[in-house]
């Protein structure tokens, strides 16, 4: 399905802006839309897009929403007190990630099992998308049907592969000192044996797993933002461990409530470093809101001890040369490109596997 074209039948039904946090199954769709110029507004959470939408149906729109099936769950409390409450109107794009039965990252297997009986039981028509049926009039057309009479929610699954991929590409900067593997080198040459290290999901945890030869390390496939919580917990039962946290800024908003947590209880250990590029590049590159706020400054304000801003490998390693005398939790905000090595590989170890490793490390054992 040309990206285009969908845009244009989905206007024709009366449905529009377009809000939502991205997922590659619709980078070709998201890219077409950003260039285009159409009414779309990036978010920070599928949760804060539900909110968004509900705000423009009040005020008589019908809004669309894009999602991950993943981010279905941070969308479920405002779908059932507010959309499934107050009767809004949305039409929800939801992506089919793994969908059963297809070879797909670990995260996705349950919520690709899940996610129809999961609308099935907040009662939300749905349609799944094939490009073969050529069944997108009817559902449009069924969307807008239900939309005016019921005023509630109306989903459309789509699958990978669904849209065509456009020639509207976002623009990848490759082989740069600005992108994150160049600071990871900086980072293996200041590591101790004993330093736990953790990733985001997407590239940062990817390359961590991929790039970093170190036994402490944990990547967190999945759970978007909630790096700096979980690094919380780990930090604070291994006080005599140093924990540097490899964030996003696409995850740090999306939990942003996260930094206040870090900073409330403010762990001694904590070394919380994030990766600006402003996009969500490991799902096509899209624009996050970080561009013009400075994360550095929300975290100092959410009570980190130290805040520092760098933006290249040079002025990482001068920051690590004094990292033990600096004060914690610290947070260092790394100004990025987009950028990332030719066929990134996933992680060969299980997610269990995975835990079980880092749990030995952590017992010392
Ligand atoms: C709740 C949820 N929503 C969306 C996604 C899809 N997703 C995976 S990685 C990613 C981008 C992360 O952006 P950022 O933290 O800025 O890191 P970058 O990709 O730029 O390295 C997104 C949106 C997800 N995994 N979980």
């Amino acid at each position: 399905m040309e990206p285009g074209i969908f845009l244009d039948k989905i206007e024709a039904g009366s449905f529009s802006p377009y809000m939502g946090v991205p997922c590659s199954v619709f980078t070709p769709l998201l890219n077409y839309l950003n260039k285009s110029g159409r009414e779309s507004y990036a978010c920070t959470s599928e949760g804060e897009a539900m909110g968004l939408a509900g705000g423009f149906a009040l005020a008589g729109r019908l809004p669309v929403v894009y999602m991950q099936n993943d981010g279905y769950g941070n969308a479920v409390n405002p779908l059932s007190s507010l959309q499934l409450l107050y009767k809004l109107p949305a039409l929800l794009l939801i992506s089919w990630r793994g969908f059963p039965g297809k070879k797909d990252a670990a995260q996705h297997m349950l919520m690709g099992e899940t996610i129809e009986d999961f609308l099935k039981i907040f009662k939300i028509p749905y349609k799944v998308l094939n490009e073969e049926d050529g069944n997108l009039d009817k559902a449009i057309s069924e969307a807008k049907n239900h939309c005016s009479k019921n005023g509630t929610p109306y989903a459309f699954i789509i699958k990978k592969g669904y849209f065509s991929k456009s020639d509207e590409k976002a623009e990848v900067v490759k082989s740069d000192l600005k992108i994150r593997i160049n600071f990871l080198d900086v980072l293996k040459s200041f590591l101790k044996s004993t330093d736990v290290l953790m990733g985001t999901t997407g590239f940062t945890g990817r390359e961590l797993y991929s790039y970093l030869e170190h036994p402490g390390k944990f990547y967190m496939t999945g759970s978007m933002g909630c790096l700096s919580s979980v690094g919380l917990g780990v930090a604070l039962e291994n006080k005599d461990k140093r924990v540097f946290l490899l964030d996003g800024d696409g995850a740090v908003l999306m939990k942003m409530g996260g930094l206040v947590t870090v900073g409330s209880y403010s762990p001694e250990n904590i070394i919380h470093i994030c990766f600006d590029n402003n996009t969500y590049e490991s799902t096509g590159d899209q624009p996050t809101l970080s561009k013009g706020i400075n994360l550095a400054e929300i975290a100092k304000a959410s009570g980190y001890r130290e805040t520092l801003e760098i933006d290249s490998p040079v002025k990482f390693k001068a920051v690590l040369e004094t990292i033990d005398d600096t004060e914690k939790p610290v947070f260092i905000l790394v100004r990025i490109k987009s950028g990332t090595m030719e066929g990134l590989p996933r992680p060969e170890d299980t997610p269990e596997e995975m835990k079980n490793k880092f749990g030995d490390f952590l017992k010392g054992s």
